[in-house]
This record gives structure tokens, sequence and C-alpha cells, in this order.
């Protein structure tokens, strides 16, 4: 819950440059979140991507929304930004003369279908129109360079922004490494990814920001880890926060699970 980590103090430790604004693929002015938990959209099917189905918003967090596709199980929540084009209006669809689908992995027999979506509809409140924002404007080009300093998701557990640097740059792809970790979250993106934001977007929207890992720690067993390569003005706590908790008793052990966040830093 007290995670007292500053990208003020961190940088002034180690230096380094923070990407500017205009290198990313979002708001200059962060859009405002006005969803609530349990509206109904319309969104497309991460895993199926072509298909458009009807989605619960499950929580919110800055300016970002907790998704749960009717219909699907509870271990494939996903998170969208308030200004995705993924996001649509109850009704959307049916405007444009499209079908909504059943999401892949429905729980029941596709026969169901048509009266399972009568049901999750009827007496649903639908996020209105204006809860939905523009898609802001993606940079011409890929502006990064190696060494910025950046805010991103962790795709293994895309509940959690971390800092992060680019680590290499290769045309309009980029690698984003997380500081503090030795590279088992790293990914590679194209420049306009939306999983990425300049340093402060968390403090300004709302959304907790991870602190840096603790990459050169001693893992032998039965040691204690090794001290943090951070002074404590940089970061004095460690400790990880996160309203979504699951019960132990209702948590996977799968790694690629979202819902399964360890909390041992
Ligand atoms: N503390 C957890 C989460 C790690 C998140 C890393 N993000 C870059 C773990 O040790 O698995």
């Amino acid at each position: 819950t007290n995670s007292s980590f500053t990208w003020d103090a961190y940088l002034k430790e180690i230096g380094g440059v923070v990407a500017p604004d205009h290198c990313f693929k979002q708001a200059s002015n962060p859009p405002k979140n006005e969803f609530v938990s349990g509206m109904k959209i319309e969104a497309a099917d991460p895993r199926n991507i072509t298909s458009t189905c009807i989605a619960t918003v499950i929580s919110t967090v800055g300016c970002r929304l907790r998704l749960r596709l009717d219909g699907s199980d509870d271990k494939n929540d996903f998170w969208r930004l308030v200004d995705s084009p993924d996001l649509h209006p109850v009704g959307h669809s049916k405007k444009n003369g499209q079908l909504l689908q059943p999401p892949l992995g429905f729980r029941m027999n596709q026969s169901s279908w048509p009266s399972f979506m009568q049901k999750t509809l009827n007496g649903a409140v639908c996020a209105p129109a204006n809860c939905f924002k523009p898609e802001p404007r993606s940079p011409s080009k890929n502006e990064f360079k190696v060494g910025m300093k950046l805010e991103a998701v962790d795709r293994k557990i895309p509940m959690l922004i971390c800092p992060a640097t680019v680590g290499s740059v290769n045309g309009d792809q980029i690698q984003i490494k997380f500081d503090g970790w030795k590279g088992a979250f790293d990914f590679w993106c194209r420049y306009d990814d939306r999983d990425i934001f300049p340093v402060g977007w968390c403090s300004k929207t709302g959304h907790i920001l991870q602190p840096p890992g603790e990459k050169e720690k001693d893992k032998t067993p039965g040691k204690k880890p090794g001290r943090s390569r951070l002074s404590d003005s940089a970061c004095s706590s460690t400790v990880t926060s996160c309203s979504n908790r699951k019960s132990p008793s209702s948590r996977s052990t799968s790694p690629a699970d979202s819902d399964h966040v360890s909390f041992v830093p």
C-alpha cells in the first residue's frame, strides 16, 4: 500500500533522460475516466479480435478499465484505456449491421447464446457515449532513443504499470526493459503501442506506479535477498498494492494468468 518511489529522486540518483511526450500515442491531457464498475460496453475480443462482444467494467483505475467479456470466465480479464478504439457503447455493432459474438471460451452451449445475450443485457447499465474518449493521434514516426525512461504496462501482470527504459530501437519497434528486473518481463512493441506512457503518467492519472525491482539481489535459497541498489531517497518501500487482489483460494498458479500477482518483489 505504501510505495514511495518517486521519479524525481530516482532520476537524480541514476541519471537518465525521460522520453518526451511527443514520442507516445497518448493524450497530452489524459482523458477522464467516467466509467463505473458494472457498466456494459461492446469490446473487441482480445483473443479473437475480429469479433465484438459484450463486456462488463470490472473496475476502473486511472484512465484504464479492467474488463471481462460476458459469458467468459474470470481468468481472462483485460485492460483498456478509456480512449481505446476497441471499445464502443452497446448498440454500436447493431448500428453498423454487425452481430455481437459470444466470447472465445463461451462457458455455455453455443445454442444458448441468444438467450444469454438477452439476459445479460436485460436491466443492464450501459456506459453512455460520453465515457468513450477519442483515440489520440499517433506520432508520425518512432522518436524513441535507447536509454529513455518511461512507464509501461507489465504484460505478464497487466494490472501493473512499472518504471522502464528503452533498451533498443529497431525501425518502428522498441524494446521495453523494466528497471530493476532481469529481463523476464521485457517486451518489444511498436512506438505507438498503448501500453507505454510518459514519465509522470501514473501520478497524473491516479494509477499506482510500481517501484523498480532489485536487479542485483542474491537469489540463493535460504539467504536473505541482498539490499536494493536504490537508496532510501529513491525508494523506501517495495510493497505493492492492488485492489483487485483475490483470496488465496481463488488464485490461479499460472504465471501467464493476469490475476496471479505475487507480492514478493
Ligand atoms: N513481485 C512480483 C511481480 C513482478 C513484477 C515485475 N514487473 C516488471 C514477482 O516477483 O513476480
